[in-house]
């Protein structure tokens, strides 16, 4: 996930906030997405103009974020789907919740395991490109080692909370 996640004005009522991005997902396809919504409430919003928003398109977890966001699974969004990316990433969310996500997001395989081949992808774009190869397995192998508490040579999402729990500082 961003290390900085999406922010929403913490001053924000939730209905106003609910409000303001009915607004913002009707502006990104308003030939698809009518003001009346509630005729046509299944309406998706495709991948291509989701990923364009300024809170997403610099995110190089954006794909995998709008995957497991959508529930058609390949990050076209309905309303909903949008909604529900929104409060998760808003600083506001709870930090489990958080984690449970970033789990998902990292899972690129949706197996429900972190395995060395999704921590390598994951730590690749964390770092945007500027480990070498080396660099990244040696990294991943120490995540692993340290994280991987039932020594399966995966990471559980129980692994995965207790290693954010250990090191809180993981997700900012
Ligand atoms: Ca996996
Ligand atoms: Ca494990």
């Amino acid at each position: 996930m961003n290390s900085k996640g999406i922010e929403l004005d913490p001053e924000l009522s939730p209905k106003v906030e609910s409000a303001w991005l009915f607004y913002r997902f009707q502006a990104l396809a308003p030939q698809l997405v009518t003001l009346d919504y509630t005729s046509n409430p299944g309406v998706k919003v495709p991948y291509e103009v989701i990923s364009s928003m300024p809170e997403l398109k610099d995110n190089p977890f954006r794909e995998r974020i709008a995957q497991v966001f959508s529930q058609d699974g390949d990050g076209n969004m309905t309303l909903d789907d949008f909604l529900d990316m929104f409060s998760v990433m808003s600083e506001m969310a709870p930090r489990d919740l958080k984690a449970y996500y970033a789990f998902k997001i990292y899972d690129f395989n949706n197996d429900d395991y972190i395995c060395p081949l999704d921590l390598e992808k994951t730590m690749i774009k964390l770092t945007r490109g500027e480990l070498t190869p080396e660099e990244v397995g040696l990294v991943c192998e120490k995540v692993i080692n340290e994280a991987d508490v039932d020594n399966d040579g995966k990471l559980s999402l129980d692994d995965f909370q207790n290693m954010i729990l250990h090191a809180p500082d993981f997700l900012r």
